[in-house]
């Protein structure tokens, strides 16, 4: 039997400098999530690089924080049916040439760094992710 989960979101500052952090929103509502936690920031270069520590050997990285700190994102905690899944499959693949047809990457992302949007890739990492953005009683 499925099973209401929460999942760990961001809309990157890519998409919130283009004006696009509303159409997002109304793409996740219509995909079925709820929105249980919502917040705006920009992101400290300490807060990114905690957030993304798992990444810091890569390449990529220090680009990463640099980009991830730009300007405001949109925290987000997201619940449905099997929601950690079913937001990788909405938001669509990592480099949004390869996303598929219709989901957020594709319509909104750039290239793989600036995608438009997070997800928790599994229950370990949205638990993490959402106890590292939000306080307990903003997720009851
Ligand atoms: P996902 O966000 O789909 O789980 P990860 O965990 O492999 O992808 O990568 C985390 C973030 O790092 C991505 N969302 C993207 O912004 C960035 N990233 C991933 N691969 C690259 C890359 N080759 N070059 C630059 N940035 C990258």
């Amino acid at each position: 039997m499925s099973q209401l989960e929460r999942t760990f979101a961001i809309i990157k500052p890519d998409a919130v400098a283009a004006g696009k952090a509303g159409a997002i929103l109304a793409h996740i509502e219509k995909a079925g999530f709820t929105i249980r936690a919502m917040r705006m920031e920009t992101l400290g270069k300490a807060q990114a690089e905690g957030f993304y520590a798992v990444h810091k050997e890569r390449p990529f990285f220090a680009e990463l924080i640099q980009f991830m700190t730009e300007g405001p994102v949109v925290l987000l905690a997201l619940e449905a049916e099997g929601a950690i899944l079913k937001w990788r499959e909405v938001m669509g693949a990592t480099n949004p040439e390869k996303a598929a047809d219709g989901s957020i990457r594709k319509l909104f992302g750039s290239n793989i760094e600036r995608n438009a949007t997070h997800g928790s890739d599994a229950p370990e990492t949205a638990a993490f992710e959402l106890g590292y953005f939000f306080r307990g009683y903003e997720l009851r």
